[in-house]
């Protein structure tokens, strides 16, 4: 539970509700799936929004995923914005009515299950970052492509960062991965871009993650330039500050290097409000949920742009 002055946030039974609601409301868009299960046996809910949603259409996919890392709430709801948003709007505003026609947008609200509702199952909030297994991990370092290869992890397990004893280790990793992988139809992937919240800096981070060189194996210059564009005109609608991952610290096993390495996916990080602060960063107000999700509605729409390209 939250504290009652922050009652706005969503603890995890009350984000599987508001999944429930959008479904009921707006049946013909949302379709409502599973993963599969976190390590204390938690369903992972992956939302899907378009017109026909039963039916697997040749549209531009497009992922959000929200609250990898247990404290991190505030993406929880960013997540549930977006849900609410292009249901909501659907039929009345041109824009989202647009998107929804002509993409499938998917979202994975709560990643790390676990970890969030361990984060706040005490008398104060806990600053928990990693899941819950027995030895717990951190999720953004358990991806697969480069895991554990240059320093931008832990190999000790009591470490904030530690990268656990091997890629996809994590079942809520493996249980993202396999939907993504679920994703490829006919041999080729349908999501073409993902945006992986996170919090706090106020930063639109690209891959690579596990090395500083602009270019390397599977990114090319023109590859990059498509990031370094797409980035800074996303930052320029939320005011958010552009730059590669490892220009803010190196990461290996992070999200977005496996998504662009194994599935070509156009894959940002976006670091959430506040820009600055000690701990008490990663525990905003709910007061500010609603300024600071729809702060990233241009930025959303024009990822969902652009996946069509
Ligand atoms: O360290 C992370 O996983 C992300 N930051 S957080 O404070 N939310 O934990 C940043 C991941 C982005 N990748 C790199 N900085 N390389
Ligand atoms: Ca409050
Ligand atoms: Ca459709
Ligand atoms: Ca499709
Ligand atoms: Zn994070």
């Amino acid at each position: 539970e939250f504290p009652p002055e922050d009652s706005g946030y969503h603890t995890y039974s009350e984000t599987l509700a508001e999944i429930e609601e959008a479904a009921t409301d707006h049946p013909g868009i949302v379709d409502s799936t599973s993963a599969g299960s976190s390590a204390r046996g938690r369903d992972i809910p992956v939302v899907k929004i378009s017109d026909r949603a039963d039916v697997d259409e040749a549209e531009p996919e497009v992922l959000f995923t929200c609250n990898q890392h247990a404290r991190e709430h505030l993406t929880a709801e960013m997540c549930l914005h977006i849900l609410r948003r292009y249901t909501d709007g659907y039929g009345s505003n041109p824009g989202i009515t647009e998107a929804v026609d002509n993409r499938e947008i998917w979202i994975i609200p709560m990643v790390n299950p676990d970890g969030a509702t361990y984060d706040v199952a005490g008398a104060d909030y806990r600053g928990w970052r990693r899941n819950r297994q027995s030895t717990p991990v951190d999720l953004n370092r358990n991806w697969g492509y480069r895991w554990g290869c240059c320093g931008g992890s832990s190999g000790d397990p009591s470490q904030p960062t530690y990268r656990g004893p091997a890629p996809f280790s994590a079942p809520e990793i493996a249980s993202v991965r396999d939907f993504v992988e679920s994703r490829v139809v006919g041999g080729r992937q349908r999501i073409t871009a993902h945006i992986d919240f996170h919090s706090f800096s106020e930063l639109v981070l690209w891959p690579y993650g596990y090395t500083t060189a602009d270019t390397a194996p599977g990114m090319t210059r023109e590859q990059y330039r498509r990031f370094a564009e797409l980035g800074n005109a996303m930052a320029d609608t939320n005011g958010y500050t552009p730059m590669q991952s490892s220009d803010l610290y190196v990461t290996d096993g992070s999200v977005n290097d496996w998504m662009w390495a194994e599935h070509g996916i156009l894959s940002f990080t976006f670091e959430m409000y506040p820009s600055g602060g000690g701990l008490d960063g990663f525990y905003p107000p709910d007061e500010v949920i609603q300024r600071e999700t729809s702060r990233n509605d241009e930025a959303v729409a024009m990822l969902l742009d652009e996946a069509g390209n």
